[in-house]
């Protein structure tokens, strides 16, 4: 049994496939997927798609909630008005406005959690804050948190490492991470899939036994 986390697909389902084959992922294998499934790339629905198949045919993915599935369920509650759903993700589910997505959609994204407490990780979209005394409860830090390592509380997290996706990083830095560990204990594994800037267009897989990166480049189209 191996145990891999992969992040921000955002709407790249070939990419997501072409990696999941690169990793020769089983369904003795567990996926952890750190959420934000949706928008930049062509084919949200199918990355939803894939992932529900997968669960369907015994693999065994978990999946998180990223803030751009949150900006979907806060403007279809009305909570947001700025985010009016990405044209290239409204066409992936037929639909012309965010009310028209299928309802399963919605409410797969819904039930979806804020994070994974494992005994040697933590796995979150983006972050946690360690400015409360409860970085557990903070739930919108864990969706839209930046520039948070400072704050790491060492002694509440333990042994434990940190692993998250949200601030698309080059493939570098990522792979450096895991020398910093004994000062940083966080992993951010978001090779910026849907974005053309130089080292970034990658979609990372981490095995959380290894601590070893894979990485795919982009192979669906970019709408730019
Ligand atoms: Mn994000």
């Amino acid at each position: 049994m191996r145990r891999f986390a992969i992040s921000d697909i955002h709407g790249c389902a070939k990419t997501f496939k072409a990696l999941l084959d690169q990793i020769a992922f089983s369904k003795e294998d567990v996926l952890y997927l750190l959420g934000d499934y949706i928008d930049r790339g062509p084919d949200s629905r199918g990355v939803i798609d894939h992932i529900w198949d997968l669960q369907e045919e015994g693999y065994q993915v978990h999946c998180l909630r990223g803030n751009h599935e949150q900006m979907l369920l806060d403007e279809l509650a009305e909570k947001e008005i700025w985010y009016n759903g990405e044209p290239e993700t409204l066409k992936s589910f037929d639909a012309k406005a965010n009310q028209d997505i299928p309802q399963p959609y919605i409410e797969w994204m819904e039930e979806l959690p804020y994070y994974f407490e494992l005994k040697d990780y933590i796995l979150v979209h983006a972050g946690l804050n360690f400015k409360t005394k409860f970085p557990l409860q903070d739930e919108h830090e864990m969706i839209w948190a930046r520039h948070w390592y400072d704050d790491i509380d060492m002694q509440w997290l333990g042994k434990r490492i940190i692993v998250h996706g949200h601030t698309p990083t080059r493939i570098l830095v990522i792979k450096g991470s895991v020398d910093d560990l004994f000062y940083i204990p966080a992993l951010d594994i978001d090779a910026g899939c849907a974005f053309e800037s130089f080292g970034l267009g990658h979609l990372c897989a981490l095995n959380l036994d290894t601590k070893e990166f894979t990485f795919h480049a982009n192979i669906d189209k970019i709408n730019k």
